[in-house]
């Protein structure tokens, strides 16, 4: 029998990538879909997994316990990807509280429900690094021993998640699994996040479609990885024969948005100052400045080697978006 996962927040960009990575695993799986008014949107990235039923999909929201409930009851999954969360940091700042529910509380819904009617289900937990904020060990990298100290509404929420996460294994002995995973990204990322919305305007503009691109903060640095490499380490964490844990995936380097945007726009043979334009909007209340992340626990305990690079990550992006418009 195959085994069968159950993603929640199937939609998103690690969703769509999880599913492809488990089906090529042989998994039977499911994922939940908020609903949409216009219901192309809420199963967009996933479109192509669609058809022959590859990938099966109920309506849920993790707001709803009642919608999770009842998913679980029906799959009994041995794998449960909790990957749904309201997952903008500046939009968290606008609805703070609406965040919360869903990114915070909605992960207690879940952990309740599985508690109810499946308490042998695997659980990963799509911990952050937003939540470090501003910590950093003396290195310079942020590791699973840095202490926890978020700059956002998401951040906090995070926190709360991961820390009901513990509870839970400890209270328990659920098996659950806190993947704090440092920015990933992918032709598929959201385009208000800043690698994709760089991206996307710098074809743009080479193509003569954009003039400007407004921005926020340039100085800030992130750690940037490729979702495809995140999700595998996503599964490595629920295969580990060592007790459940708490595991760092990172690249172990870190570039400024400026840098994001130097080499983006260099590659398009065009010089980026002469297109950005800083714009408050973009500016957050409270900045996560630095991101660098160290992952040699997840890397020696469990094997995880991203393939991807910052560079070779950016050409791809580049490359999906010069073939959209041309
Ligand atoms: P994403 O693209 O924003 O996907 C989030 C998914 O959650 C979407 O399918 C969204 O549905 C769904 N969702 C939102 N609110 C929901 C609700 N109330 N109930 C059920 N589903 C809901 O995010 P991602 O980049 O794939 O990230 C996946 C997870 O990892 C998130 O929890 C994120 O916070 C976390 N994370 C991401 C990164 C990163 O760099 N990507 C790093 C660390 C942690 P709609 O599209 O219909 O709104
Ligand atoms: O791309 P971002 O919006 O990602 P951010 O805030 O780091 O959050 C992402 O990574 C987290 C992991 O650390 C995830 F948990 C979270 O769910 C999300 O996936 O912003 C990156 C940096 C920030 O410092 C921001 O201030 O880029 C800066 N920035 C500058 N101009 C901008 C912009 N960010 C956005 N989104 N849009 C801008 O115009």
């Amino acid at each position: 029998m195959n085994k069968k996962a159950l993603i929640t927040g199937i939609n998103g960009q690690d969703g769509s990538y999880l599913s492809e990575f488990l089906l090529k695993k042989g998994y039977e799986v499911w994922g939940t879909v908020k609903r949409n008014s216009v219901s192309e949107t809420q199963s967009s990235r996933i479109e192509h997994l669609l058809k022959d039923g590859k990938v099966k999909l109920e309506y849920a929201d993790l707001t709803d316990m009642s919608s999770l409930i009842r998913i679980i009851q029906k799959v009994k999954p041995e794998e449960i990807y909790n990957l749904a969360a309201q997952s903008h940091v500046r939009v968290s700042f606008d609805q703070p509280i609406y965040t919360t529910n869903v990114t915070g509380l909605g992960t207690l819904n879940l952990l309740e429900a599985c508690r109810m009617v499946s308490p042998n289900s695997k659980i990963y937990q799509a911990s952050s690094s937003e939540m470090f904020g501003n910590n950093i060990d003396d290195d310079g990298y942020q590791r699973e021993t840095t202490p926890m100290n978020p700059v956002s509404p998401y951040g906090c929420a995070k926190v709360f998640s991961y820390n009901i996460c513990r509870n839970y294994r400890n209270s328990y002995g659920m098996k659950i699994w806190n993947g704090i995973l440092f920015n990933h990204e992918s032709p598929r990322r959201g385009t208000n996040f800043v690698t994709n919305k760089v991206v996307k305007a710098a074809v743009r503009i080479k193509l003569g479609l954009q003039e400007k691109l407004h921005l926020g903060n340039l100085d800030a640095t992130r750690d940037w990885g490729h979702a495809k490499d995140y999700v595998e380490a996503m599964w490595l964490m629920l295969q580990s024969t060592l007790k459940p844990d708490d595991y760092v995936c990172a690249t172990g380097v870190s570039h400024s948005v400026k840098d994001l945007c130097d080499y983006t726009f260099n590659k398009l043979d065009l010089d980026f100052r002469d297109y950005v334009v800083i714009d408050e909007k973009h500016m957050r209340p409270e900045e996560l400045y630095d991101l660098k992340g160290d992952s040699t626990k997840l890397r020696s305990e469990l094997g995880w080697t991203p393939k991807y690079t910052f560079e070779t990550m950016l050409d791809e992006m580049t490359e999906y978006w010069l073939n959209k418009y041309e």
